[in-house]
């Protein structure tokens, strides 16, 4: 087994935030709640402010060079990472310390595939302007953005790539939830989903979900799935090589809406 690896399956997240109250919502309901209870993951918030040896607890000072905007400073994060490997004592093969920003490489579902295997992510969710560039380069392993909007801070970010790392713990998710996790998940996006009642107004639930024929069912998800992909999303189906049924599938979609997306 390599070091590097988290084959106990358990994973524990530290967040270095100036909002422990907010982070720690994470774990109050849903699956993350759920998982937290049963320790198959820990979360535990840490506050740089405890870190601070001044009057005013300071966090943060003004940018070098001028301009508006305050910059968090390096020692108050510094000892708050120290502590948090002191504390925790994990192998650090298997941990990352990992920092939110918008200067980061784009989270995806292969990026929480890859950091569900390590047994420690130490996020540090920046406040402000962010953080000292010399704290980036002596304590952070990997920096990670959300995507190109503009956020307050970090924290939702972590709250976020936390949420889909804990669905890929085994045991975190039940029967039924993790049934979706399979299959092309994260390359297709989903067909469309009916429940009752079967007539709403004059909207009827397609007649092959009622049919009870589950081969037919199968394959109208299958292009379904396939059709929403193309009409949607034909950067993700750039990527994939469709085998000869679901080509066929897909065909006839593009058929029915006369080629035109
Ligand atoms: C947002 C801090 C913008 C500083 C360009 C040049 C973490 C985040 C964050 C934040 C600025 C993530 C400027 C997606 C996000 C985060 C706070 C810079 C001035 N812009 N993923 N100068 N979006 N954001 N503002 O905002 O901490 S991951």
């Amino acid at each position: 087994m390599s070091k590097a690896e988290n084959k106990s399956a358990n994973i524990r997240f530290d967040v270095v935030t100036l909002f422990p109250e907010l982070v720690n919502s994470l774990t109050a309901s849903g699956v993350v709640g759920r998982a937290a209870g049963q320790d198959l993951i820990n979360l535990t918030c840490w506050n740089p402010r405890d870190y601070t040896h001044d009057r005013h607890q300071t966090v943060d000072d003004r940018s070098y060079g001028g301009g508006p905007g305050m910059v968090m400073k390096v020692q108050p994060l510094r000892d708050t990472v120290h502590d948090i490997k002191q504390q925790t004592a994990m192998n650090a093969a298997s941990r990352r310390v990992i920092y939110l920003s918008p200067q980061g490489k784009q989270f995806n579902q292969a990026a929480a595939q890859e950091l569900a295997k390590c047994s420690q992510l130490i996020f540090i969710a920046g406040r402000y302007e962010g953080v000292d560039e010399r704290f980036i380069e002596t304590e952070v392993d990997e920096e990670w953005s959300l995507g190109d909007y503009v956020l307050s801070g970090g924290e939702l970010p972590a709250m976020v790539m936390i949420d889909s790392i804990a669905r890929m713990i085994p045991g975190v998710l039940g029967d039924q939830e993790s049934a979706e996790q399979d299959s092309f998940m994260n390359r297709l996006l989903d067909h469309p989903h009916y429940t009752r009642p079967e007539l709403l107004d004059d909207l009827k639930v397609p007649a092959v979900l009622t049919g009870g024929d589950h081969k037919k069912i199968e394959q109208w998800r299958r292009q379904q799935a396939l059709g929403r992909t193309w009409l949607r999303r034909p950067d993700l189906l750039k990527e994939l090589e469709l085998g000869e049924v679901d080509q066929v599938l897909l065909d006839q979609f593009i058929a029915e809406h006369n080629g035109k997306r």
